[in-house]
């Protein structure tokens, strides 16, 4: 059958002649495809008598398959090429610089943190966490705060709804629940601190719904009020950076705490600029106390036998006073301009012997 033998011949020199994959295509398509020299033959096998079929048709199919290998070979064969043009053509130049990227900052209120926990642990305070959501016990009742003492009232407290006992959570609005909880399951000496989020239902220039404190305990069996004001002072010149610091108790009033104090620390106020230091001037930075005979009692602890003193400090306010930052409410605006200026890049490490701060 010299026509098949022809239309053989002729297909795989079409193949044999595509030098691209576009080519090769065209030969597929010229050949196998649709309407295509070796499909057409096909089309001619109903005219024929069936034995003429049966012979004819299996040639046919030979040859079909045989174009078709030829193709996949010269396929495989094309796109190796390609393959390797392209491997030669594209190099990577391992030494070009890495492309800028946007650097990440440490927020303010985190490095903050940071550093306090650093002078803290330095002196020996371990860091005791807690949940943020708390119960009437651990937040009030513990803390000398009964039911209907001006004192719930005055804290502003985000309530959760009320469960079948009447009972209900509320997010803590301070993070004493945390010391409350250590004492309940440790004997002393303690030495911790308690670093964390804290929720008043307030919100105004100079309050937020959210914010963080840093609260001190150390209970044992002769911890009494030198060793606080000794604990507060060593931290405020290492945290301000300032060799000295004078630090004043201010007589006050806490249900958990008494005698009850707040501490100021000496500053200077000229030409409107803040300095902490030796100066005319006070600044409150926190409060303290020695903690209530009743708080003991609740955790378990014997006032006749323990005692030891409890401090809290807020840390946006000392943010805004180490780092001069004017208006509370930006911590939480999430403003990436203000956290380039505001914040610390990621290697900033605050370290006691590599310094704070750099
Ligand atoms: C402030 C005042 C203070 C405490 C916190 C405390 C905790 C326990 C027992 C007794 Cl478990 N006291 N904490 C004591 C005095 C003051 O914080 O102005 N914070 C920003």
């Amino acid at each position: 059958m010299d026509q098949l033998d022809n239309i053989r011949a002729e297909a795989l020199a079409q193949v044999a002649q595509a030098q691209s994959l576009e080519a090769l295509e065209a030969a597929r398509v010229a050949t196998l495809g649709k309407k295509g020299s070796v499909s057409a033959l096909m089309a001619s096998l109903g005219k024929m008598s069936p034995d003429e079929r049966k012979t004819a048709g299996a040639q046919l199919n030979a040859v079909k398959d045989q174009v078709a290998e030829a193709i996949a070979t010269a396929k495989a064969a094309l796109e190796a090429k390609a393959l390797e043009e392209k491997l030669a053509r594209e190099r990577v130049d391992v030494t070009l610089p890495v492309r800028p990227e946007s650097q990440g900052r440490i927020h303010p209120i985190a490095q903050v943190m940071d550093e306090m926990v650093a002078i803290f642990a330095q002196m020996g305070f371990e860091v005791a966490e807690g949940p943020d959501i708390e119960d009437d016990f651990h937040n009030f009742t513990a803390l000398n705060i009964p039911a209907e003492h001006p004192a719930r009232q005055m804290h502003d407290t985000f309530y959760f709804g009320e469960k079948d006992d009447g009972s209900r959570h509320l997010l803590r609005t301070h993070t004493s629940p945390v010391q409350i909880r250590t004492m309940l399951a440790n004997k002393p000496p303690i030495r911790i601190i308690a670093p964390g989020r804290t929720y008043r239902c307030d919100s105004d220039m100079t309050h937020t719904p959210m914010f963080h404190q840093i609260e001190g305990l150390v209970i044992d069996k002769t911890t009494h009020m030198g060793h606080l004001k000794g604990t507060l002072m060593e931290f405020v010149t290492t945290f301000f950076e300032v060799d000295e610091v004078p630090v004043r108790f201010r007589p006050s009033f806490f249900p958990f705490t008494e005698p009850s104090a707040e501490v100021d620390i000496g500053c200077s106020r000229e030409g409107g600029e803040l300095r902490i230091g030796k100066g005319a001037s006070w600044l409150e930075i926190g409060g303290s106390g020695m903690v209530h005979p009743n708080v003991l009692r609740a955790c378990g602890l014997d006032p006749d036998e323990y005692q030891g003193f409890a401090f809290g400090m807020g840390v946006e306010r000392m943010a805004m006073l180490k780092y001069g930052i004017p208006d509370l409410r930006t911590f939480f605006d999430s403003d990436l301009r203000w956290l380039k200026h505001y914040g610390f890049v990621p290697l900033d490490v605050p370290t006691l012997s590599g310094g704070l701060t750099r």
